[in-house]
C-alpha cells in the first residue's frame, strides 16, 4: 500500500479483471494500517467483502519461509480504527468488514476452492516489490532444502546434514561415494525426473483403473476411492492417494490384500518401489490429540510404472523413446466401519485437517483423527457412515471435498 504505484494497482487489477471480488480472501500490505487499506479500497471504488482479511507483509514472509500458507494470527492482522469509516461516508458502512477477524480462524468453517487470487502476491514478488520476501527466496539454505527435499525419501534432517557437509547441488550429492542412501532415496534419485514432474489428472485416472483392476482380482467387493488432492479437484498432484475398504471381509483377508496387489504388480514388472506398513490400529484406542498425528491403518507407499498407453490424454508427456512414467502412489486399507473417518482424513488438505481437529478439540470438546471421533463430555465414540455425519456430529455445515483446499 505504501507503494501504491505498484502493488496497489495490481490488487485493483485483480479485482477489476474478475468482477467477483468476493473471491479475494487476503490483502497484504506493508507499513499500513487496516484503516489505510480500507481508505484505499474506497478511493479505488472497490467493495470489500466481509470475508476479506487484511494482513501485514510479515504473514507473507512467514508463508514463503514455510513454503506454504501459515495460519494467520492476531499479530498479522492489520488494525481497523473503531471509528472507521469517517462519518462523512455513511454509505460505506454496509460494504466494509467490521473487523479483520470476521473470517473464521478454522479452515473447516470456510469454503476454500481452487479459485483463489493469491497469484497477485506472486506478481508482487516477481517484480521485486518486497525485498524481504526476495531475501527469503534467495536464501542459500532455503534453496538447498527445497532442492534436497524434492528427492523422494529426503526429509529435513537429511537436507540439514547435506547442507552442513557443504553440498549445494543434487549431482554432487548423487555422485559422492561417502554418502549412504536409503532404499527410498535410491529410488528417489533413480526416478527423480518423473517424480518431480507433477502427476496429471489423466495419469491419476489411469492409475485409478490399474488399482481397481488389481484390487478386484482378489476382493471383488472392495471399494476403492481416489483421495488426496485429486479428490479435492486438483488438476495436478505429487502423488495419487487411494483408500481401500470392504464390507464383510475377514481381518486376515483384509491384511493380505495390499500384499497380493503389490505381488501381482511385481510379477507384471510394474512395481518400481514398495514399502509396506502394517496396521497398528486398535479398536478401543482414543483418537490422537495431535493435529498432525499419523494414522494406524495398513498402507503401502509405492512407485508404479505407468505405461503411456494407459493414459487417456491429448498431451504427450512422453520423453523420446520412453514409454512409461514413474508415479508415486499411496494405498491405505481401513476397516469398513472406519471408512468415513479415513476418507475425511486422507482427502486433506493438511491445513483443513489440522483446523478440523483443532475445531473439534477447542470448540466441541471432542477428539477427531483418521480413525474415530470421541466425545469427551459423554465419553463415547461417535459412529459415522459418511463424511456428512462427521460434520453433523461436529455441528459444522458440510464442506464438499473441492471446498477443502485451505
Ligand atoms: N495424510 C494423512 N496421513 C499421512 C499422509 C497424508 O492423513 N501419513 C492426509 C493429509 C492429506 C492427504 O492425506 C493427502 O496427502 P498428500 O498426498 O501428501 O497431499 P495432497 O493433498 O494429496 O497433495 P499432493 O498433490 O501434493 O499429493
Ligand atoms: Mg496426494
Amino acid at each position: 500500500m505504501q507503494r501504491q504505484g505498484h502493488s496497489g494497482k495490481k490488487v485493483t487489477r485483480a479485482y477489476h479483471d474478475k468482477h467477483d471480488s468476493d473471491s479475494v480472501t487476503h490483502i497484504v500490505a506493508e507499513n499500513n494500517s487496516g484503516s489505510d487499506v480500507l481508505e484505499w479500497l474506497q478511493v479505488q471504488n472497490i467493495k470489500a467483502s466481509s470475508q476479506l482479511e487484511f494482513l501485514d507483509i510479515s504473514w507473507l514472509i512467514e508463508c514463503m519461509g514455510a513454503g506454504k500458507p501459515v495460519q494467520t494470527t492476531g499479530k498479522h492482522q492489520l488494525v481497523v480504527r473503531r471509528d472507521y469509516p469517517p462519518s462523512s461516508n455513511p454509505g460505506l458502512q454496509n460494504t466494509l468488514p467490521q473487523t479483520a477477524q470476521k473470517l473464521s480462524q478454522y479452515a473447516c468453517e470456510r469454503r476454500t476452492t481452487l479459485n483463489n487470487w493469491n497469484h497477485v502476491f506472486t506478481e508482487i514478488i516477481e517484480d521485486g516489490e518486497s525485498s524481504e520476501v526476495k531475501a527469503v527466496l534467495n536464501d542459500e539454505r532455503y534453496q538447498s532444502f527445497k532442492l534436497f527435499t524434492s528427492v523422494f525419501g529426503v526429509g529435513l534432517k537429511t537436507s540439514e546434514k547435506w547442507f552442513q557437509m557443504g553440498f549445494r547441488t543434487l549431482s554432487k550429492v548423487r555422485s559422492d561415494k561417502s554418502l549412504k542412501f536409503t532404499r527410498m532415496q535410491k529410488a528417489g534419485f533413480l526416478y527423480y525426473e518423473d517424480l518431480v514432474s507433477s502427476v496429471t489428472r489423466a495419469e491419476a485416472e489411469a492409475v485409478s483403473m490399474l488399482v481397481k483392476e488389481a484390487v478386484r482380482t482378489f476382493l471383488p467387493s472392495a471399494l476403492v476411492t481416489l483421495t488426496g488432492g485429486f479428490r479435492r479437484g486438483k488438476k495436478i498432484g505429487h502423488d495419487v492417494d487411494f483408500l481401500i475398504t470392504s464390507p464383510e471381509v475377514t481381518e486376515e483377508k483384509e491384511q493380505q490384500l495390499l500384499h497380493q496387489v503389490t505381488n501381482l504388480w511385481e510379477k507384471k514388472g510394474l512395481l518400481l518401489y514398495c514399502d509396506h506398513v502394517e496396521s497398528t490400529f486398535e479398536k478401543l484406542k482414543l483418537p490422537s490429540r495431535k493435529v498432525d498425528a499419523l494414522d494406524h491403518f495398513q498402507k503401502c507407499f509405492l512407485i508404479l510404472k505407468l505405461d503411456h498407453q494407459r493414459v487417456n490424454s491429448d498431451q504427450s508427456a512422453q520423453q523420446e523413446g520412453k514409454t512409461w512414467k514413474a508415479i508415486r502412489v499411496d494405498l491405505v486399507m481401513c476397516p469398513y466401519e472406519r471408512r468415513a473417518f479415513a476418507l475425511l482424513g486422507w482427502t486433506g488438505s493438511r491445513q483443513f485437517e489440522r483446523d478440523l481437529r483443532r475445531y473439534a478439540t477447542h470448540e466441541r470438546k471432542m477428539i477427531l483423527d483418521n480413525h474415530a471421533l470421541y466425545d469427551k463430555a459423554k465419553r463415547i465414540f461417535l459412529k459415522a457412515e459418511s463424511e456428512e455425519e462427521i460434520f453433523a456430529h461436529l455441528g459444522l455445515d458440510y464442506i464438499e471435498p473441492w471446498e477443502r483446499n485451505a
